[in-house]
């Protein structure tokens, strides 16, 4: 069976490596970031430049070997560059992680020595943006009910079809798109594709309005007799669904950190406003039902870091990390919305406005149990790894 919680040990002291990659982060999302994410989120942009501030910093290629020109780090670094981020803005942080976990990823591990050697060093220093093209409009949690199909024509497969939700969709200069084959065969007949977006056939279809990370490019992808070369097939024919999935596996991996980042965000907030707002003759803080809802959020949010960081090492040591990334997202996503809401009633009116970033928090915490595999879906994996045996 995948290793349980007790079963797996980890250090759970950064080496310096690690704290620097932190460190860096952290001053980078307090000067150049939180400062903007008010703006980003009212005008639903990221500034390109903050963009490739990210991949100069290594961000972007954060866990890509040197030789790829990557930043050469661990995952668990990734996983608190991620925190650090989201706790500024979580539009800005999940444009990385999408690119990072979901575009960049895959080509590492299932790419061709020629395939990474084209495609990963421009991703890794953030000069092109990937997104991960796998949500239909009537597939999401079903992922192998795709409809977008891929015929092979020559030495080259002809993909048509629409892809849904697609995070940095219009920004992106590479897609890994997934498309079925052989509609007969399911999910043995799904293959993952490296689509260069300015391939004729490969077009922006609608820009979504979201509830929150409004300043997340999210895109509708269509494919019209889009020719990609045979080249660019990612894996074999018939492994996409797999590579697709074991992809999300590390995703949820940067969603739970996401979710530590802006439960982070809540709980500093909170904080930081329960020490200065009064009532009664006193700080709010020196109540007890403000001290309750402190406390549960921030135990809450070191149990979720550590179960990320565990996820994040065990992918480190090339373990089986199903269980742990979708234990991790599950109960971190629930953390963020819980913090997210406590954050708002500990606000109070103000909470409820846009000049206080507890409104923010709301919004953008929601979409953690969502993305990447929803809740419900992160249940039944768990279920499904634990009654394996
Ligand atoms: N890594 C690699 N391969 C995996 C895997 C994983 N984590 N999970 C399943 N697979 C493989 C299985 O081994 C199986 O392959 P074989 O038949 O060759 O053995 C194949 O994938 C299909 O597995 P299964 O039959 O369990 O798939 P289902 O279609 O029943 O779906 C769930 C399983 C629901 C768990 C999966 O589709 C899922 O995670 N859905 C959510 C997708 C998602 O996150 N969507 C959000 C889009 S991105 S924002």
């Amino acid at each position: 069976m995948a290793m349980t919680a007790i079963e797996t040990g980890f250090d759970l002291t950064l080496t310096e490596e690690q704290e620097l990659a932190r460190k860096t982060a952290h001053d980078f999302a307090a000067e150049k970031v939180l400062p903007r994410a008010a703006e980003i989120d009212e005008q639903a942009k990221i500034p390109r430049e903050l963009i490739a501030e990210m991949g100069a910093l290594g961000f972007m290629g954060a866990y890509v070997p040197e030789q790829y020109g990557g930043a050469g780090l661990d995952v668990l670094s990734y996983t608190l560059i991620v925190e650090e981020i989201n706790r500024a803005c979580a539009s800005t942080g999940v444009a990385l992680c999408s690119h990072v976990s979901l575009a960049v990823d895959p080509i590492l591990h299932h790419g061709s020595d020629e395939q990474k050697a084209r495609y990963l060093p421009a991703l890794a220093s953030g000069e092109r943006i990937g997104c991960f093209a796998l949500s239909e409009p009537a597939s999401g949690s079903d992922a192998a009910a795709m409809r977008t199909g891929a015929t092979r024509q020559g030495d080259s497969w002809i993909l048509n079809g629409t892809k849904n939700f697609i995070t940095n969709g219009s920004i992106a200069d590479v897609a890994i798109v997934f498309a079925q084959t052989d509609p007969t065969e399911r999910h043995k007949g799904i293959a993952a594709f490296i689509v260069e977006t300015k391939t004729p056939g490969f077009s922006v279809g609608k820009l979504e309005k979201k509830l929150g990370i409004r300043g997340s490019d999210t895109a509708q992808l269509v494919f019209q007799d889009c020719r990609v070369p045979a080249a660019n097939l990612l894996g074999e024919v018939g492994e996409g669904l797999r590579i697709a999935l074991s992809t999300l596996d590390g995703g949820r991996i940067s969603i739970a950190a996401q979710a530590v980042g802006i439960a982070r965000a809540c709980l500093e907030d909170s904080l930081a406003y329960a020490k200065q707002r009064e009532a009664f003759g006193k700080r709010i803080a020196d109540f007890q039902a403000i001290q309750w809802m402190l406390a549960d959020m921030a135990t809450e949010i070191d149990a979720a870091r550590l179960l990320t960081w565990r996820a994040a090492a065990a992918k480190d040591a090339g373990e089986d990390h199903i269980l742990a990334a979708a234990e991790a997202k599950l109960f971190a996503s629930d953390v963020a919305v819980r913090a997210a809401r406590d954050c708002v009633q500990i606000f109070g009116g103000y909470g409820y406005l846009k000049d206080f970033p507890a409104e923010r928090h709301y919004r953008d915490a929601k979409i953690t149990e969502i993305y990447e595999g929803t809740s419900e879906i992160m249940k039944l994996v768990i279920a499904e790894e634990i009654l394996k045996e």
